[in-house]
């Protein structure tokens, strides 16, 4: 059964996407925690960060190239947090890895 991300990758529940190639997306997250609030995620179907194999180096590492991409894009020039969450008590909730792309404030540090 596809999970909720890969249902937005096939099309059958819309998003507003930012980018995308052969190997990932990026689309805005429902649920914004800063003025800009994106998600990039794989294509391919990875859970969690912890199950990220050593074959699935080159298009996690993608991600981060995406990330750029996109504040070039967006003309984002005073910086960006990009955060993943694993599991439980870090707050995942959709098991499809993603990277939050989050920028347009002050982001305070610990997070919380
Ligand atoms: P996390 O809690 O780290 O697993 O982040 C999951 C994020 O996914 C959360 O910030 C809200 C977002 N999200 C969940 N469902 C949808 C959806 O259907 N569309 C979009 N655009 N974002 C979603």
């Amino acid at each position: 059964m596809k999970n909720i991300f890969e249902k937005i990758i096939d099309r059958e529940i819309p998003s507003d996407i930012v980018y995308e190639d052969d190997i990932s997306i990026a689309f805005y997250d429902i649920n914004p925690q800063a003025p800009t609030h994106i998600l990039i995620i794989p294509k391919k179907r990875i859970t969690r960060p912890e199950l990220i194999d050593k074959i699935d180096e080159e298009v996690v590492g993608h991600l981060f190239t995406v990330a750029r991409i996109i504040a070039n894009k967006l003309n984002i020039s005073k910086g960006y947090r990009l955060v993943m969450n694993n599991g439980e008590d870090a707050g995942q909730s959709v098991f499809h890895i993603h990277l939050h792309f989050l920028a347009g404030r002050k982001l305070s540090w610990p997070p919380g």
